[in-house]
């Protein structure tokens, strides 16, 4: 197809780019960090969304070197904000299934990080539950390994697909990410505020913050906050912005 034939030529002449969404920290109601979400602007279809190409890149493999220029881009902004008086923030980027079974994905993790100059501990990646559809002892070794870097890590989406609390005895990670389908209309549904509820005694319990995704409504907000959860992404606070914008937010706050 003519997107599929457009991504090389498309990451060699700059046209992707990164948007970041504020992740806030509940207590203190300040911006920690940011998840860097991709875009490709596209000379004649503007602003074309990663669902529309994310899935052609998997396929093709060319996932690989776009995961790369991801990373490299996130820790190229980390450097910057730093330069403007934008501390000590951390930011994630989203590794595909297809990165995650690449044989030299952890060295190739730690030379862009150092290559880059950034502290790996502010570096966060956030995976899917799909990594543990091939080999689970494959993939708690390269977990422990991406641990060793001192990168973090985060279980992304959880609650959607094939969610399994048994993945969570002996995964090394940090963060879980409650997919926004949990919040969604948790104001009406007293189940699923309980579920919710219990997950965030669990997370806490293993050691693991929990981030809620979605949160759109201050209803919610004060739900989630009412049952401890750590932070929150969504649209309450903003949807991802170019870094110009999320500057603005950031200084707004203070
Ligand atoms: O930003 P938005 O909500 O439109 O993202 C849509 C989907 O694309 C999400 O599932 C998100 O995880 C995925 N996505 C965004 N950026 C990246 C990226 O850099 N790498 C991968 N693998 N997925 C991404
Ligand atoms: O799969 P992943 O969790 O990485 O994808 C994040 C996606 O969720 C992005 O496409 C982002 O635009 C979207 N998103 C972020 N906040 C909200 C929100 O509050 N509501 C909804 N509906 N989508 C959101
Ligand atoms: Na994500
Ligand atoms: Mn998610």
């Amino acid at each position: 197809t003519a997107l599929e034939a457009g991504l090389l030529p498309a990451l060699e002449n700059g046209q992707f780019l990164l948007y970041y969404q504020p992740k806030v920290n509940i207590q203190s109601g300040k911006i920690y960090g940011a998840e860097a979400l991709i875009r490709w602007k596209h000379p004649e279809f503007g602003i074309v969304s990663p669902l529309d190409f994310i899935p052609l890149a998997e396929k093709t493999g060319f996932i690989i070197p776009l995961g790369e220029w991801v990373l490299r881009a996130a820790c190229k902004q980390l450097k910057q904000w730093d330069g403007q008086g934008l501390h000590d923030l951390t930011v994630s980027v989203n590794l595909s299934m297809i990165q995650f079974q690449q044989k030299h994905l952890v060295h190739t993790i730690e030379q862009i990080i150092s290559e880059e100059g950034v502290d790996p501990r502010r570096i966060e990646l956030e995976l899917t539950e799909s990594i543990f559809m091939d080999n689970p002892g494959d993939t708690l070794r390269i977990l422990h390994a991406l641990r060793l870097l001192g990168v973090r890590l985060s279980l992304d989406d959880f609650g959607t697909g094939y969610s399994s609390l048994s993945y969570l005895q002996s995964i090394p990670i940090q963060y879980l990410k409650l997919d926004k389908t949990f919040i969604h209309d948790i104001v009406n549904d007293y189940r699923k505020q309980m579920i919710f509820k219990s997950l965030i005694v669990i997370a806490h319990n293993l050691n693991m913050e929990v981030v809620t995704e979605g949160v759109e409504t201050a209803e919610e907000l004060a739900i989630i906050k009412s049952h401890q959860c750590d932070s929150v992404q969504g649209y309450l606070y903003s949807p991802p912005v170019p870094p110009d914008r999320f500057e603005e937010l950031y200084k707004q706050q203070i």
